[in-house]
Formats: structure tokens, C-alpha cells, sequence
């Protein structure tokens, strides 16, 4: 399974997907942004801002400038204002082998993949049968 497509997982910032191997079982890491460290699990700023608030996103130092960090699922809108990616949209990654094989609906942060009529959804939550 790709948890990171599928939005099983509880990453703030990136999500990698793992597949069963030596190294890994399927699953997933999460990882932080440069300027930022995973800490209990969480991706803490390297240094705090001190004026700035982002909006579904998270503030960071970056060189001398307070700079938002978008949560994972949203892109930058303005300086401080992240919006949700609308992944069904045409110029988004549902264009991508990942898309949605029947209908796509756009949720917060994330999306989620249904089917016609007649035919179910199956476990990989983007395909049809
Ligand atoms: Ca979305």
C-alpha cells in the first residue's frame, strides 16, 4: 500500500512510501523540511519565529527571514496562508499514475477516489472493479 497516496498517514510534512524489502516493511517514514527536525515524532523549526503565523502551515527561519512551511496536502497561497492542493484538478498530480481510474474528490488536506456505479473501489482506493 502507498500510504502517502492513500492519506493513511499522520505526516505533517513529507510523506515517503516504503515498500516490503530488506530494509523496510510497506509502510511509511515521515520527514521534515530543510530548517526543520523530527522530534516525539513531530518536525519541530530549527529556530522559532517570533512574528509570523502560518496557516496550516508551519514558520521557520530561513536565513534571516520567517518563512512558512506548508503542511503536508497544502501549497502556499500567499506569505502566510497555505491553502489544500486540489488533487483532482487537471494540472495536479492526479495526472500522474496515481490518479483516480473512476472519480476523484477533492477533501482537506487530502482526496479520496470513488467509483461509477456498479463497480467497487478496490484496496489500493484508486482503482475500480
Ligand atoms: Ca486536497
Amino acid at each position: 500500500n502507498d500510504e502517502c497516496f492513500l492519506g493513511t498517514h499522520d505526516c505533517t510534512q513529507e510523506c515517503i512510501n516504503t515498500e516490503p524489502n530488506n530494509t523496510f516493511t510497506d509502510g511509511y517514514i515521515c520527514d521534515c523540511y530543510d530548517g526543520f527536525t523530527m522530534i516525539d515524532g513531530m518536525c519541530q523549526p530549527n529556530e522559532n519565529c517570533t512574528v509570523t503565523v502560518c496557516v496550516n502551515g508551519m514558520c521557520s527561519i530561513n536565513g534571516t527571514s520567517e518563512t512558512c512551511y506548508c503542511n503536508s496536502g497544502y501549497t502556499a497561497f500567499n506569505e502566510t496562508y497555505c491553502d489544500d492542493i486540489d488533487e483532482c484538478d487537471n494540472d495536479t498530480i492526479v495526472n500522474n499514475e496515481d490518479h483516480c481510474e473512476h472519480n476523484c474528490i477533492n477533501t482537506e488536506p487530502d482526496y479520496i477516489c470513488t467509483c461509477d456505479d456498479g463497480y467497487i473501489l478496490n484496496s489500493d482506493q484508486r482503482t475500480c472493479t
